[in-house]
C-alpha cells in the first residue's frame, strides 16, 4: 500500500511540473504518448473487468454477494435498509441486546409468545446474534465483527454508538475500509440531539403541513416515508459508498437524516412554495374556489401534485364500502374521450370546457359531473372503461384487496413466509426487481438464533474462547435481581 501511495505522489508531481511548461510544447510532446496511454488504459480496464458470466441470468449469485453487514439497527428505519441489502445478497448480522432484542419483537403482538409481525416483516434474510455491547467480552466480539464486516449500519439515538465506545475514529482505526451508515432524526443543527420517530419526521420534513384538507388540521400519511423512506435512502448511500471504496480503498460515513429524507420526497411542495411568488397555484382546487393563498404551500386535499388536475371520486357501493372510490385524472390529451364516456360530448368543443385553463376555475363542478358517472360502476369497472381510452385512474385498493391480489403474489411483491413460532404470514417482498439478482424472502431470525454459528464459523473463535465469552454473561440477559423479602 505504502509503495503504491509513493508512486502515485511522484506522478502527481510530474503532472504538476508539466502544467508549468508552455502550453504548446506540452501539447506537442504529449499528443502521441497520451494517445498511447489512453489505449493502454482502455485495454487495462478491459482486462481488469471480470469475464462475462456464461451462467443463465439469475443463476450467478446476487448483486451484493460477499458484502458483510454489521446490522446494529432497530425499529423500522434501519431494519428497512438492512433488509433490502440482505435481499440483494449481503450477509446481514443483526446484533441485538441479550434477552430483549429489537424492541419491535414484542410490540403489537398478535400471536402470544411469537415475534410480532412488526419485527418479522422488517428483518427477513438476516442472522441474529445477541451481544451486550457495553460488556468487555461483548466489546471483544463486536471488535471482531467490525474487523470482519464491510458496513456497520445503525439507527440509535444520537451519541449512543459513541457511548458504546464505537466512535468513527475507533472503528476506522480498526477497519479503515468500513462504511459506517447511520439514520438520525435530524442532520447537524439545532435539533441534532433529538430522538425521532416516523411522524416527527413527517411533520418536520414538510409532509404533514402539505397533507390533508385546507380547512382541516395537518395530516400524517400511512406511507412510512420517515422510517422506510429514510431506510431506502440509506441503502443507496451504502451501495454508493461500497462502489466508491472499490476505487479509494477506504470507508466513509453515510448519514441520512429522516427530516432530509422526508423533504426529498416532498420536493414538489418546495417547488410550489417558490411558485407562490409568481401568483396563485392554479392547479389547486382552492384557486377555482376563489380562496386566497397564504404564505406557504397549502394542504392540497386530493389535488394532484403535478400539472394534471385529479380528485378522488365515489364509485358504486361507496355508501357501505369505505374504499369504493377511484382517483380520476382529467389529463388534457384524453379530455375528449372523458367527455364521451361521461356523456358530455358538447364539452369537447364548448370554449368553457375545451381547454385546460378554461376548466381550472370549475374543476370541482367538473369532477362532480364525472362522479355522477363513476357512481354507476364499481371502481374496477371504471378502471376498465377508462384504460380502454388510456385515461389514467387509480382505484383505491384496500389492504385486504392487495393481500389477495394474485398478480402481486406472482411477482414476489407479496410473499407468504413460514415462521417456526408464528406460522404462515404475508409480507412485502423486494420491490426492486433485478434480472440477474433474484430475491428470495427467508424468515426473520429468532433472537440470538445464530450466536454460536457466528462466533465459531464467521469470527473463528476457538471453543475455549467461546466458553469464556459465554461464561462472562456478555451474550445473555443479566440475571433477574431477587426481590427483597
Ligand atoms: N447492548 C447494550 N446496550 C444496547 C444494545 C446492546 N446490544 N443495543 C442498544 N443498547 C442501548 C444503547 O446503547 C442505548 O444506551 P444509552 O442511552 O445508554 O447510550 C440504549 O440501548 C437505547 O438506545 P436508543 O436511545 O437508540 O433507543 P430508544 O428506544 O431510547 O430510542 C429511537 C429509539 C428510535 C427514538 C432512537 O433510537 C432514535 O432516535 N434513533 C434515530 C432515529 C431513528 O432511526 N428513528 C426511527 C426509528 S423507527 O420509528
Amino acid at each position: 500500500m505504502a509503495k503504491k501511495a509513493k508512486k502515485k505522489s511522484k506522478k502527481v508531481v510530474k503532472a504538476k511540473a508539466a502544467s508549468r511548461k508552455p502550453a504548446k510544447k506540452v501539447a506537442k510532446k504529449a499528443t502521441k504518448p497520451a494517445a498511447k496511454k489512453a489505449v493502454k488504459k482502455a485495454s487495462a480496464a478491459k482486462s481488469a473487468a471480470p469475464k462475462m458470466s456464461n451462467k443463465p441470468y439469475g443463476k450467478d449469485g446476487k448483486a451484493l454477494d460477499g458484502v458483510k453487514i454489521l446490522d446494529f439497527t432497530h425499529v423500522q428505519s434501519g431494519p428497512t435498509c438492512t433488509q433490502l441489502l440482505a435481499w440483494f445478497g449481503a450477509d446481514v448480522i443483526k446484533v441485538e441486546r441479550p434477552g430483549v432484542g429489537d424492541i419491535t419483537r414484542g410490540q403489537l403482538v398478535d400471536v402470544k409468545g411469537a415475534d410480532s409481525l412488526y419485527f418479522t416483516m422488517l428483518n427477513h434474510n438476516k442472522r441474529s446474534i445477541t451481544i451486550d455491547s457495553k460488556h468487555p467480552q461483548g466489546k471483544r466480539v463486536l471488535d471482531e465483527l467490525i474487523k470482519h464486516c464491510d458496513v456497520l449500519v445503525e439507527n440509535f439515538a444520537p451519541g449512543a454508538l459513541d457511548r458504546m465506545g464505537l466512535t468513527w475514529e475507533y472503528i476506522h482505526k480498526m477497519n479503515p475500509r468500513m462504511i459506517v451508515a447511520s439514520v438520525k432524526g435530524f442532520g447537524p443543527g439545532p435539533y441534532e440531539d433529538c430522538k425521532v420517530y416516523e411522524n416527527v419526521a413527517q411533520c418536520t420534513g414538510g409532509s404533514a403541513s402539505t397533507t390533508g384538507f385546507r380547512d382541516g388540521p395537518p395530516l400524517v400519511t400511512g406511507a412510512q416515508i420517515g422510517d422506510s423512506g429514510t431506510g431506502l435512502h440509506l441503502a443507496l448511500g451504502i451501495v454508493s459508498a461500497l462502489y466508491q471504496r472499490n476505487r479509494t480503498g477506504r470507508g466513509q460515513k453515510v448519514l441520512c437524516a429522516m427530516q432530509d429524507g422526508v423533504l426529498n420526497l416532498c420536493r414538489v411542495k418546495l417547488r410550489d412554495q417558490q411558485r407562490l411568488k409568481a401568483g396563485p397555484l392554479r392547479e389547486f382546487s382552492q384557486f377555482g374556489q376563489n380562496i386566497p393563498f397564504g404564505e406557504a404551500t397549502p394542504r392540497a386535499g386530493n389535488d394532484s401534485g403535478g400539472g394534471q388536475p385529479g380528485w378522488i371520486l365515489k364509485c358504486k357501493g361507496w355508501e357501505n364500502d369505505p374504499n369504493a372510490y377511484i382517483y380520476f385524472i382529467t389529463q388534457a390529451p384524453v379530455w375528449e374521450p372523458i367527455c364521451d364516456l361521461i356523456g358530455e360530448p358538447g364539452w369537447k368543443t364548448d370554449p368553457e370546457y375545451a381547454t385546460p385553463p378554461a376548466r381550472l376555475p370549475k374543476l370541482m363542478a367538473i369532477f362532480a359531473r364525472i362522479e355522477e358517472w363513476t357512481k354507476t360502476m364499481t371502481k374496477l369497472e371504471v378502471m376498465e372503461a377508462c384504460n380502454a381510452h388510456d385515461i389514467p385512474v387509480g382505484p383505491i385498493l384496500s389492504m385486504k384487496e392487495i393481500a389477495e391480489d394474485q398478480s402481486l403474489r406472482a411477482t414476489g411483491t407479496v410473499v407468504e413466509v413460514d415462521h417456526p413460532t408464528r406460522g404462515k404470514y404475508l409480507t412485502v417482498g423486494n420491490p426492486i426487481k433485478m434480472s440477474d439478482s433474484i430475491s428470495e424472502v427467508t424468515r426473520s431470525p429468532l433472537l440470538g438464533e445464530h450466536t454460536d454459528e457466528i462466533l465459531s464459523s464467521v469470527l473463528k473463535f476457538k471453543a475455549s474462547e467461546i466458553a469464556e465469552i459465554k461464561n462472562s454473561g456478555a451474550l445473555t440477559p443479566p440475571p433477574k435481581k431477587e426481590k427483597a423479602a
